[in-house]
This record gives C-alpha cells, sequence and structure tokens, in this order.
C-alpha cells in the first residue's frame, strides 16, 4: 500500500500548520502521506503586521506545541490609543489579556511574520523526526510556482510547475495560496474567481520602522479625513513598530491596479500611499519617509472570499484563499489554523488511516468544509455588512471632528466597558474538533 502524495501550496500559516497535523496524524509511518510545499517567493516571507490569534486558535496552537513560543513572541500591545492630528488622545481600549471579551487587542498579538516563521520551524522539525523513523515528510520547494492544474483522472491531479519546467501528479493538490490564490483562479476558472472577491473597497499597506518617541506599548490610530487612517503598533522589539497605512475609495482603480504586478508594482505601491497622505497631518511626513525606505512593505487589498465549494475533484481550498475573512474581522489566523486542524482531521479519518481501496477522499474533503464553513459564516459577518469601516471614515475634517468628539464621548461615558463585557469573541463560538494526533514535545524557546 502506497501513502497518499499531497501538494501544497503556500507555505503561510495554513499551509505548513495543514502539512504539520497531517504527519502528526495517528498512524504508522509507513501510511503517513508524501508532502511537498511549494512557495512562490525565495524563501519563508517573514512580512506583515500584527494579527491575532483567538479562542479556538489558541487550542489548536497548544495542539502543536506552540503556545510557549508565540507567547514568548508576542507584541505586548497594551492596548488602542485614538488620537488626534496633534496626537491627543481621543479614547482609549485597554487590550484583555484574560481571552473573555472582544476588544481591539485580543489574547494574543503577534506578528504575522514571526508566526509564519514559526508555523514553517515546527513543519520541519515534525518533518524531520518523521523522515527519522524512515517517512517521507515534508519536501520544501521555494521560488516556484504552477501554472497549470489538471484533473488527469478521477483520481489523480496534474500539475506543471512554471519555473523548473516540471511535471507531476498527486493524489491531492491544497491551494493555500492566500487572498490572491492562484490556485483558485487556475482550477475554479477566471470568472467564478472574480466573482468569488469580494471587495471591501479598502487597500492596506504594512511596514515597519525604527521607533520615535511617541511611540509606545499602546498602538495609536489616527484617523483622517478623506476615508484613511494609520495604525502605529508595538512589533515585540523595543526599537521597532509596525504599521498599517490603509485607505477606502471605491472608485480609484490604480489601487486594484497595484495589486495586480505582486513585487514588480512595489515602488507603484508606495507611490500612491505618498500621494494619498501627503496632505493628512498627524505624523504622516515621518510615515511617508519610512515607508518609502522599508524593505518589508507589504501591500494587499482588503476584500472577503466568498465561494459555494471549497473543493473541485481532487482540489481543495484553505484558509484566506477559500474564505478569507479580512484582516477586519480579526479572525484570518484563527480560521486559517481551525480549517487546518479540520482538513487534516478529517483526511486522517477517511483517508490516511484506511487501505487504499477504502479511502473516501470525497467524504473527507465534504466534511472538512462541514466542520468549518459555520465559524467562517460568523467572521465574515462584519459589522453594518462591511460598510462599518466606512461609517467610522469621513471625507471632510468637520465630519471627522464629530467622529473624534462622539468617541471621546463614548469613552467617557464607559461604553466601550461595558460593550466588551456583554460579548464574547466570536473565536469562543468556534469549535475545536476532538480530532486525535500523536503529542509532540513543546517548541523550544530559543
Ligand atoms: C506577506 C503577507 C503579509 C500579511 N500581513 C498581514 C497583516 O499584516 N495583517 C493581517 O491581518 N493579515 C496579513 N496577511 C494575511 C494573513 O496571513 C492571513 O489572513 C492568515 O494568516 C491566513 O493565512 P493563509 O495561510 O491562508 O494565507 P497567507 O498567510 O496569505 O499565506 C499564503 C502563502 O502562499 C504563498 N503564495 C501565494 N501565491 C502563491 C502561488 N501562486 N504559489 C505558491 N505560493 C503562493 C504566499 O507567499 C504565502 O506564503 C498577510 C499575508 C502575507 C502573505
Ligand atoms: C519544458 O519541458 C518540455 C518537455 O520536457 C520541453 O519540450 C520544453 O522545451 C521545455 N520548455 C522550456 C521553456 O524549457
Ligand atoms: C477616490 O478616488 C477618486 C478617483 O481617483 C477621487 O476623485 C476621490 O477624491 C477619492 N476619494 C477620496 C476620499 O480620496
Ligand atoms: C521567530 C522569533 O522571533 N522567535 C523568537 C521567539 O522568542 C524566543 C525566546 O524569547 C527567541 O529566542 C526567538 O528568537
Amino acid at each position: 500500500m502506497s501513502p497518499p502524495s499531497i501538494l501544497i501550496v503556500g507555505s503561510g500559516i495554513a499551509g505548513t500548520t495543514l502539512a504539520s497535523f497531517l504527519l502528526l496524524a495517528p498512524i504508522s509511518v509507513s501510511q503517513k502521506p508524501h508532502i511537498t510545499i511549494l512557495e512562490r517567493a525565495s524563501h519563508p516571507r517573514a512580512q506583515g503586521q500584527n494579527i491575532d490569534i483567538r479562542g479556538a486558535g489558541v487550542a489548536i496552537i497548544r495542539k502543536l506545541g506552540l503556545e510557549s513560543v508565540i507567547k514568548a513572541n508576542t507584541t505586548g500591545e497594551e492596548g488602542v490609543h485614538f488620537v488626534d492630528d496633534r496626537n491627543r488622545l481621543i479614547a482609549e481600549g485597554p487590550a484583555d489579556k484574560t481571552g473573555k471579551v472582544q476588544t481591539g487587542t485580543s489574547d494574543i498579538e503577534i506578528l504575522r511574520g514571526t508566526l509564519a516563521e514559526i508555523c514553517y520551524r515546527r513543519c520541519l522539525t515534525i518533518s524531520h523526526d518523521v523522515k527519522a523513523k524512515g517517512g517521507a515528510g515534508v519536501e520544501f520547494i521555494f521560488g516556484d510556482y504552477l501554472d497549470s492544474i489538471t484533473q488527469a483522472s478521477p483520481d489523480r491531479v496534474e500539475v506543471h510547475f512554471g519555473k523548473r519546467n516540471e511535471t507531476r501528479s498527486y493524489d491531492l493538490v491544497i491551494g493555500a495560496d492566500g487572498l490572491q490564490s492562484s490556485t483558485r483562479a487556475l482550477v475554479w476558472g477566471a470568472e467564478a474567481d472574480r466573482a468569488a472577491v469580494r471587495s471591501l473597497d479598502m487597500y492596506g499597506g504594512f511596514f515597519s520602522m525604527p521607533s520615535g518617541p511617541t511611540d509606545s506599548e499602546w498602538r495609536r490610530w489616527f484617523i483622517a479625513p478623506g476615508r484613511k487612517g494609520v495604525m502605529v503598533r508595538p512589533s515585540g522589539l523595543k526599537d521597532r513598530v509596525t504599521v498599517f497605512m490603509y485607505c477606502i475609495n471605491a472608485t480609484d482603480q490604480r489601487f486594484s491596479e497595484v495589486a495586480e504586478g505582486g513585487r514588480k508594482s512595489i515602488e507603484a505601491q508606495k507611490a500612491l500611499f505618498a500621494e494619498y497622505f501627503a496632505d493628512a497631518g498627524w505624523e504622516s511626513a515621518r510615515l511617508i519617509r519610512e515607508m518609502n525606505e522599508a524593505e518589508d512593505f507589504y501591500y494587499s487589498p482588503v476584500a472577503q472570499v466568498k465561494l459555494d465549494e471549497w473543493s473541485k475533484d481532487r482540489v481543495v481550498l484553505l484558509g484566506d484563499a477559500a474564505y478569507c475573512a479580512s484582516p477586519i474581522s480579526g479572525m484570518g489566523t484563527t480560521l486559517a489554523f481551525t480549517g487546518a486542524h479540520n482538513l487534516a482531521g478529517s483526511l486522517a479519518e477517511h483517508v490516511l488511516s484506511r487501505p487504499e481501496e477504502k479511502r473516501d477522499w470525497e467524504t473527507a474533503l465534504s466534511q472538512h468544509e462541514t466542520l468549518t464553513r459555520p465559524a467562517v459564516e460568523k467572521a465574515q459577518t462584519l459589522p453594518f455588512g462591511g460598510q462599518g469601516i466606512k461609517v467610522l471614515h469621513f471625507e471632510t475634517w468637520w465630519a471627522v471632528w464629530i467622529f473624534r468628539t462622539s468617541i471621546w464621548a463614548m469613552a467617557n461615558s464607559g461604553v466601550f466597558g461595558l460593550l466588551s463585557k456583554w460579548k464574547g469573541p466570536p473565536a469562543n463560538d468556534v469549535k475545536v474538533e476532538a480530532f486525535e494526533f500523536e503529542k509532540v514535545e513543546e517548541f523550544p524557546l530559543s
């Protein structure tokens, strides 16, 4: 009996977590799958700004032995300060460090790049252990991409690697290649792909910069007139902070045009933000200067992905590629973890633990979807149907002034505190399925 061969496209949070769990399925080493992880970047991408791990996500990192290392690498954010153009405090929302209540700052705040690196290294050590026992483990391929994916027969998927010009075939292909997934475009088709991505008319630039005298352990959130804003947040390192600049604009086509060219478009992406923030006030001059120098600048449209079906024959999508909830939801990473756990558990149950003639791929893929969808649907329900973000942002100075005054009044009336006591975070409603996986040692702290 030959173990299944699985290709995972994308070495992000979802892809590496899935591979780790697949290798921890409670089966003999000879039954463990051959896994290839294909990543377009030439090395693991240590980019991105602060992300949250909430509720169910915390239970899942614990299963991977990652709780201590992740908690040792958090950004230490104390909470949110809304500031005005003269950097005066308008309102304050402290972090919830118990994980029980929903505030802007969640139980675990970590830089996306740090988390991606930890997940990648976890996957490497698990793979190493499997190989030491005679299993196949994971083969990583960096710096390449697929330019075709075809269902060659009912149970084989043929793929072609663009750069190395090589054709291979797999039992299963998983597209864990993020919001702008090309697996989704290749398999679902260009038209379905366009229809699946629901723009929130918001575009973000992420980078880090040296700390200055006004920075602290508090996130500073400045909302400028003209529907744009900035967050400057602690990074976990004393001498650096992270920046998220964003613009909301449904008509300026340049925002979607510069998203197309990938890394080639970085100069155009930076120029667009520099144009929009030139007269935004506050610390914009410093931000533009630092953005222009930043080597870790990352641009992304803010969007959600909605698909009726996450799999087609033997191709399945996972994480942002299948069901991006957008950074506004604060749930993207928790959903990537939950989905990876459900997909690995379902494959272990219906495929990996069975002899070849009894493998039930269809049930595994549909079970993953049934288990994961309810959490996705909740997370994708944004305040005011996604218009919430627009409601908070205004075109004119006087509207911004009224907004600032009303947040100030709300903060002083204790409304924020009351709100946070009423409603638990949606992540605490997300169920962690009771799949059994092999125990793994706690990831070393250094
Ligand atoms: C560089 C980067 C920075 C990010 N920064 C933030 C942030 O600051 N805040 C936030 O809320 N979310 C951010 N995100 C998104 C966040 O990581 C996800 O919402 C969440 O963690 C779910 O992860 P995922 O694994 O599904 O997707 P992702 O984390 O997007 O991972 C997808 C992976 O697939 C790779 N990939 C893409 N296309 C291909 C291809 N054609 N072939 C092979 N590999 C491919 C990407 O390089 C990436 O490594 C960022 C994503 C990336 C890639
Ligand atoms: C790719 O490989 C095929 C078959 O091996 C060969 O015919 C073709 O010329 C190669 N293409 C490139 C661009 O090298
Ligand atoms: C949005 O873009 C349009 C077209 O470029 C521009 O005219 C408009 O001023 C922009 N809106 C804001 C709020 O900047
Ligand atoms: C990826 C990363 O930054 N890891 C750090 C996490 O925390 C430990 C212990 O403080 C460091 O040794 C790692 O370098």
